[in-house]
């Protein structure tokens, strides 16, 4: 019994294999007929890793016991007709677990030992280095060995109080929040800090990320997971217990965790099967199921459309025993429809918005280049046509004129040199404004400014000053853009009126979705230095994994610019090349023909038939690129859409988002994530 999420998924995953044959089949295309240099070739591969490599990743999020990881079995786990990740009453999951494939590694499951956080390292880092990881091989095809071996997420060891407080697991001055200390003064603390499973599960195969947390609570939550796991979910569900009702601890986590509204957020209502009661009848139940959901939607403050009561235990059992009206009623389904309806199309433009434009840029540059050869084309036509019937002297004269063009062409080189140095040079300052290397300073400079101020009280002066300071970075970049643009647009009006070139400026990286992207940063972050939250800043060990987590944020986005800027300028010198190539290659195909014409006297209507033949057919080449793009950006702007039953799942409804434009900028859509 598939659900319509794996349904979805399946359509969307399909959805990507096309596009992938097709952008392969278009870079085939542009390759055998010499239309690509490297860097066109880099980006057809670019975009190509873009769709095997697209990923949604959605977290699950809630106080303990409130049935995440049996939730998770019953929407990913459910066929393989058993529990697959342990849940049981009481702390079950230790460490956030995350679930996800990778086909260039074997089935496994890594555990970071939790006595890593001692060096302030944060998880991410840590992800490079391997070595220091458990891994345990996953068995395939036998999901008792494999429940048996994702156990190990449940693992606990006793420490001392002192061990227990460098873990981060015991606070003295929040008492209440701490785990029961035994009769030896020791203290239980998960054993491991996070665990990686790697598992060819078909909808991990198909790109999808599932995040377990473990329940959490004020001292043993890892600060990652708020700073960076979180935000970087494409969805969070966070999961409230019918019988428990709204707790004061579930709401800290709604607050403290999801509180962010840029979080795409979903709301269960679980275990609505405790709510039982054989002296009500169903009405009276279901009545009480909605005068909860109302409550909850309220305490929340999101809508009552994302509030789903359901029980994840029933549908577990109803989807493993083939019972469909138990699933129905187990209220699964709508959790499932509705994260389809929102999420996968949500993803799906994303990544089709990504291959159109990646598609746009590349005919622009193959256009280009057609027409370069055409007019060269059209001028050797020209030149053929009017040698009919012309005397030897007249040849002869045609010669020096040609020699005369020949030399014009080498004249404008160093010109061209001269100006590709000071394009280079501005480029490099503009990239060295964005690089990675110049974010790090930054933030170490913001470091050592709130270290410098008392009681960090000077914290929230230091990180205004840096988002001010990265603000100025991108300014400061944005102007260098502008002067580039200018220089190149000047270049080429020089070089197209004097040398007959036809060189055209490429659309300039806009910067404004960066910008907003790092306010963005800096709102989230910027909760941190609030009144009510300034105490965590000072809490062991947080403000140095804080800045790692923010460093590596504020990184994608410079280095996002930073890419983009670079294209801008392959691109540029790319157009340049090119045509300088095509130049040359016309003028030493016509000093061919030309010697030729003066040796026999009909090679001049053979050569004058030769050429009108590769005219037809660059033609005909230019209208199968075009047929070839706008194939991919139909087939790009068509995401699959959730069906509204989830019943016709194999015929997914097609949802053109755009009429065919073409020639738009490259640039226009890209965004900063
Ligand atoms: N009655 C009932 N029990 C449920 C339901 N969902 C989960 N449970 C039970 O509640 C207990 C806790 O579920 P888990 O999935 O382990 O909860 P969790 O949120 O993952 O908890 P931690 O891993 O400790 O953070 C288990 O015994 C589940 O079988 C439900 O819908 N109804
Ligand atoms: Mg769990």
């Amino acid at each position: 019994m598939s659900s319509t999420l794996s349904r979805e998924l399946d359509a969307l995953a399909d959805w990507r294999k096309a596009m992938d044959r097709r952008v392969e089949q278009f870079g085939t295309l542009l390759g055998d007929h010499d239309l690509l240099d490297a860097d066109g070739m880099a980006m057809v591969q670019t975009l190509r890793q873009r769709l095997s490599s697209d990923r949604l990743v959605l977290a699950f999020v809630a106080e303990f016991s409130r049935g995440k990881s049996e939730l998770i079995n019953a929407l990913f786990f459910a066929d393989s007709g058993r529990r697959i990740l342990p849940a049981t009453p009481g702390r079950t999951t230790m460490c956030p677990v995350e679930l996800a494939w990778d086909a260039s590694e074997a089935a496994s499951l890594c555990l970071l030992p939790i006595g890593t956080r001692r060096d302030g390292l944060t998880v991410s880092a840590l992800r490079g280095r391997m070595h220091l990881w458990q891994r345990v091989a996953l068995p395939l095809g036998n999901p008792e060995g494999l429940a048996e071996a994702l156990q190990e997420v449940t693992q606990t060891q006793l420490v001392s109080l002192d061990d227990a407080r460098a873990l981060g697991f015991w606070d003295d001055e929040n008492p209440n929040d701490n785990p029961p200390r035994g009769d030896d003064d020791r203290v239980e603390v998960p054993a491991w800090r996070h665990a990686l499973i790697n598992y060819p599960h078909p909808l991990l195969k198909r790109g999808l990320v599932v995040i377990d947390t473990p329940g959490l609570n004020a001292i043993g939550a890892e600060p990652e997971l708020t700073l960076g796991l979180l935000p970087s979910a494409h969805a969070t569900v966070f999961l409230l217990a019918a019988d428990a009702g709204v707790t004061r601890s579930d709401l800290a986590i709604w607050r403290d965790h999801l509180g962010d509204r840029g979080l795409e957020r979903f709301v269960v209502l679980n275990k609505i099967d405790a709510l039982n009661d054989p002296l009500l009848s169903a009405e009276q139940v279901a009545a009480q199921v909605q005068r909860q959901r109302e409550q909850v939607a309220t305490t929340l403050a999101v809508s009552e459309q994302r509030v789903f009561p359901l029980s994840a235990r029933q549908a577990l059992s109803a989807r493993m025993g083939g019972d469909q009206a138990g699933l129905l009623a187990s209220g699964l389904p709508a959790l499932e429809q509705a994260l389809a309806n929102q999420l996968l199309p949500e993803r799906g433009s994303v990544v089709g918005r990504l291959i159109e434009d990646g598609a746009l840029a590349l005919q622009q540059v193959t256009t280009r280049r057609i027409n370069d050869r055409r007019r060269q084309l059209a001028d050797q036509l020209a030149e053929l046509g009017s040698l009919r019937g012309k005397s030897s002297s007249k040849l002869l004269m045609m010669s020096s004129r040609f020699q005369r063009e020949a030399a014009a062409f080498e004249e404008c080189l160093p010109r061209l040199t001269a100006t590709r140095a000071v394009h280079s040079r501005l480029l490099q300052s503009v990239m060295r404004d964005l690089s990675s290397e110049r974010v790090r300073l930054e933030v170490s400079r913001m470091q050592a400014d709130s270290e410098a101020s008392l009681f960090r009280l000077g914290a929230g002066k230091a990180f205004a000053q840096l988002g001010q300071r990265l603000a100025g970075l991108v300014d400061r970049a944005e102007k260098s853009i502008e002067e580039i643009d200018q220089m190149l647009a000047a270049s080429h009006r020089q070089m197209n009126a004097e040398y007959g070139f036809a060189l055209s400026a490429a659309p300039k990286p806009a910067l404004t979705n960066y910008r907003r992207e790092l306010k963005r940063i800096e709102a989230a972050y910027g909760r941190y230095f609030g009144l009510t939250k300034l105490w965590r800043l000072s809490e062991r060990g947080f403000l140095g994994q804080f800045l790692q987590v923010l460093l590596s944020r504020l990184r994608v986005v410079f280095e996002s610019a930073a890419v983009e800027v670079e294209l801008w300028g392959k691109t540029c010198t790319a157009q340049l090349e090119s045509q300088l190539r095509e130049r040359r290659r016309a003028l030493h195909s016509r000093r061919d023909a030309f010697s030729r014409i003066q040796m026999a006297g009909d090679e001049l209507e053979r050569r004058i038939h030769e050429v009108e033949a590769q005219s037809a057919h660059l033609l005909q080449l230019g209208e199968r690129v075009v047929e070839s793009v706008d194939g991919l950006r139909i087939l790009a702007a068509t995401v699959p859409r959730a069906s509204a039953t989830g019943l016709d799942a194999d015929a997914p409804e097609a949802a053109p988002r755009l009429a065919l434009v073409h020639t738009t900028s490259p640039h226009a859509s890209r965004g900063a994530a």
